[in-house]
Formats: C-alpha cells, sequence, structure tokens
C-alpha cells in the first residue's frame, strides 16, 4: 500500500484566487480559459485549490465541473473561503499594504493581492511544492514542464518568479536611480537588467518556506519598512512590489523563471509616459508558455 506522503506526491497543486465575480463577470471567462487550457495540457494529476468566497464559488464550482467533463480527464479540486485565508494572513497584509497596496486599508481587497506571501501557512502540511497563477492567464503548453523549474532552484531559493515586462519598477525606482546611476535595477532583462518580477505566475518551494526562521525576519514591519526606505519605495501592485524588493536585496531567495512562462501582454504603460523604452521591457524572446492578459488585455487564440 502507498503510503499518505507518496500519495499526495503524485499530485501537483495549482492554486489560483477566484473572488467578487458574479455571473456577467469578465473574471468568469477568463477563469474558465485557464482551468480548460490547464487540464487540457497537463500530462499529470493536478490537485486545484481555488480561493473563493461564496458566492464566487457557486459561479466556479459548476464551471470546473463542467471543463473536468469536457476534457475527459480527472482533477481534485478544493475550496478555500477567502475571509477565513484573510484573518489569518492579517499579520502579513497590516505589514504590508502601507508599502505595497495604493489603496491601504481596504479589506479584503488588500489581503486579496498580499496572500501569496503567506500562503505556505495555508496550504495542507503535505503540499511540499505548488503553483499559484492569476485567473487571466493561459496555458500553452504541459504544467508539468514548470513543475521541472524546481529542479533548477538554488539552495536557498523559496519562490520562483518571471520578469516583469513592463518599466513600472523603472517608475517606482525613479528616486533611487536618480541617486544611483548606472544600477541595473529598473532596467529590462532584455538587455541584462532587473525589471522587478510579476506575479502572475509563482512556484513555491512550502517546505523551505515553513522551515525558514529567515523569511519570517524578512517580512517583519522592521525588515520591510528598512528595504522600502533603502530603495524609496512606494508600490501598488501588492505581493509582487514584495517579491521584487527581496529579489533586489535577496537575490539567491528567487528563482528566476524565463519570461515564456508569464508573457504579459498589458501595454499601459507603453502608452503613459515609457513609449521609447517600452519595447525594450516587453521583449521575450522565449517561447511562450503561459500567456498573461493582464490589464483586461485580450489573449492571442492560439
Ligand atoms: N482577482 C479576483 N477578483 C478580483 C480581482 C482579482 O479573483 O476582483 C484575482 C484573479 O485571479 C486575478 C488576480 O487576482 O487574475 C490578479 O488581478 P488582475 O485584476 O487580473 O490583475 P492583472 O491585470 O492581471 O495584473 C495587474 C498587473 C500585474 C500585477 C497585478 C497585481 O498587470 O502586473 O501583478 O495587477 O495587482
Amino acid at each position: 500500500l502507498a503510503s499518505r506522503k507518496e500519495i499526495n506526491d503524485e499530485y501537483y497543486n495549482v492554486w489560483c484566487i477566484f473572488t467578487k465575480v458574479t455571473s456577467n463577470s469578465p473574471l468568469r471567462r477568463k477563469f474558465k480559459i485557464f482551468t480548460a487550457s490547464m487540464l487540457k495540457l497537463t500530462s499529470v494529476n493536478l490537485a486545484f485549490h481555488v480561493i473563493s468566497d461564496p458566492a464566487s464559488r457557486e459561479i466556479a464550482e459548476p464551471l470546473i465541473r463542467g471543463v473536468i467533463a469536457t476534457s475527459g480527464k480527472s482533477m481534485k479540486v478544493t475550496y478555500y473561503d477567502v475571509h477565513v485565508l484573510a484573518k489569518q494572513l492579517e499579520d502579513i497584509v497590516s505589514t504590508m499594504s502601507p508599502y505595497f497596496s495604493s489603496n491601504p486599508g481596504t479589506y479584503y481587497s488588500d489581503a486579496l493581492f498580499f496572500l501569496s506571501l503567506g500562503l505556505h501557512r495555508i496550504a495542507p502540511e503535505n503540499q511540499k511544492k505548488a503553483a499559484m497563477f492569476d485567473a487571466d492567464t493561459k496555458f500553452r503548453t504541459d504544467i508539468k514542464e514548470l513543475f521541472e523549474e524546481f529542479s533548477k532552484f538554488g539552495p536557498e531559493a523559496l519562490f520562483g518568479l518571471a520578469p516583469e515586462l513592463t518599466p513600472v519598477y523603472r517608475h517606482v525606482l525613479y528616486l533611487y536611480r536618480s541617486k544611483n546611476p548606472g544600477t541595473l535595477f529598473g532596467e529590462p532583462a532584455y538587455l541584462g537588467g532587473f525589471p522587478g518580477f510579476n506575479s502572475g505566475m509563482v512556484l513555491f518551494n512550502f517546505e523551505k518556506l515553513r522551515e525558514s526562521l529567515e523569511y519570517d525576519n524578512i517580512l517583519s514591519m522592521d525588515s520591510v519598512d528598512h528595504m522600502t526606505q533603502k530603495y524609496y519605495f512606494k508600490g501598488h501592485l501588492g505581493d509582487q512590489d514584495f517579491y521584487t524588493i527581496l529579489g533586489m536585496e535577496r537575490p539567491e531567495l528567487i528563482h528566476k523563471v524565463d519570461c515564456g512562462w508569464n508573457r504579459q501582454l498589458c501595454t499601459w504603460w507603453g502608452e503613459h509616459g515609457y513609449s521609447d523604452v517600452f519595447a525594450n521591457y516587453s521583449h521575450c524572446d522565449a517561447r511562450v508558455k503561459l500567456w498573461h492578459g493582464n490589464c483586461n488585455t485580450a489573449i492571442p487564440d492560439d
């Protein structure tokens, strides 16, 4: 008989947030595309963990059942109440939101965007690794290939993330960059710089995160206050602002995944003051494995 541990290892854990959805929300259609593309292309067994509120769950359940039926495959699905999780991670949310939220104090809009930072505390103990995706993404390849990235993690890596493909952190780091001419922070990855991270796709080494006393320290108010002052950083993109600071301060903690695993399509910054440099940021030579239709951008059909 296989032990419980072995049984759990057969499943690849996938997390997604699906909240504040009504029957006519665009997020409903996006979530269906995400789920269907993932299931269609997977060659491994998936355990799908959906963070939702009661009304959104009512929409998610039949939708996922339909996707599973159409695919002819099976998938384990578990739902989590976003209000319960927000309460469990209140400490993280209250530390982070003054620095990385455009409108701090708006419970639970806030919590939503910081959940990934404490996901290791929420996920059942037997989950060792996981991936999380925005619902506005679409797979073009087998998710098994993404999980192979874990074998490339350095000894200290806690997360795996792909680069931000816009100049948003060039903008946010304006003051730091003016005081530190020549810095690579805020420069495009394509030209050898560090443009920050995008959190549309996040890989988690839960095992390491749970045992890391250092990570708890980094998440503390003192540490976040120190790092944000050092970089004159005031963000508005939640968890990915924190990952971006971590990528500057402690690069060994984040494994860099190629841009093809989070091919963002939003062109907003190209139309708002950065038309001269935008192409350098959005440049991605890698094969597209996951589209990200961020800022409501349409995803190509292929
Ligand atoms: N989400 C919900 N309900 C909401 C809003 C968001 O479930 O009402 C979930 C959903 O999974 C969604 C994700 O949160 O995909 C992210 O929100 P979304 O509105 O899709 O943000 P994006 O337009 O994809 O991304 C923008 C930036 C991106 C940044 C993100 C974080 O482009 O770079 O990571 O905002 O706030």
